[in-house]
């Protein structure tokens, strides 16, 4: 590697080269109506059974990532499984609290592909690669959820989301995510570097088309 490239963090590198995707996530309508209070329930509810879906689907794909992993990250990566289980549980009271089966529909075209798309990195991609996926889905969520809570009001049915996702304890995680990926990315060849980035872009494009699928309602052909 160039001396100077390990001196430059990685994921800020990535997140400076694709800020205009970046930003388009931020600006997604889904996330303003969420934040304004305007987003009908039956929306959100789309999301909500959508997401339920794909945060039970990161438990395997984090898995897998451990079977991988240095033997340093298998205890916060298996911290991270405790936490999703906990997130499937925030969902579940919340689905009661306001009356959607969480079970009311199969994955969304968007949701099945962006869930093969995590299975398959795991799995065939390199440790680097997994983990940069993992950060990127994290880093966007994060976000994501602070550009809803600069304007939610806070009795919001949905305040809870914001409290799991903006909150200080997630912004820790990520922060630590950030870190180890840029060490990873450090330790990285200049071709597993290149893949890198193209995981990070990936990630990032899913996560846009994710909000478009919750705001759109999108069906599978056919
Ligand atoms: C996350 C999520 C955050 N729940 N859904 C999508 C589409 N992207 C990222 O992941 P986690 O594991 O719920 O914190």
């Amino acid at each position: 590697m160039h001396p100077e490239e390990s001196r430059v963090s990685f994921c800020a590198t990535q997140l400076a080269r694709i800020r205009p995707l970046w930003e388009r996530m931020l600006a997604h309508p889904f996330l303003r109506d969420t934040r304004d209070g305007t987003i009908p329930d039956e929306r959100f509810a789309v999301w909500m059974r959508q997401d339920y879906l794909f945060v039970e689907a990161a438990i395997p794909f984090i898995a897998a990532l451990i079977a991988k992993a240095p033997r340093e990250h298998w205890e916060p990566l298996a911290g991270v499984i405790t936490a999703l289980e906990k997130e499937l549980k925030l969902f579940q009271e919340r689905a009661e609290a306001v009356g959607v089966s969480l079970r009311g529909a199969p994955p969304s075209f968007t949701n099945h592909a962006y869930i093969q798309f995590l299975m398959a990195t795991a799995h065939r991609g390199s440790y680097a690669e997994g983990y940069t996926v993992l950060y990127t889905a994290e880093k966007a969520y994060h976000d994501s959820w602070k550009v809803v809570q600069a304007g939610i009001d806070r009795s919001s049915k949905w305040y809870p989301f914001v409290e799991n996702w903006a909150g200080e304890s997630f912004a820790q995680y990520v922060a630590y995510l950030e870190q180890q990926l840029d060490l990873l990315a450090a330790q990285a060849g200049p071709a597993e570097r290149a893949s890198m980035a193209e995981y990070f872009e990936l990630t990032t494009k899913y996560e846009i088309a994710f909000w478009e699928m919750a705001a759109t309602g999108e069906e599978w052909p056919g």
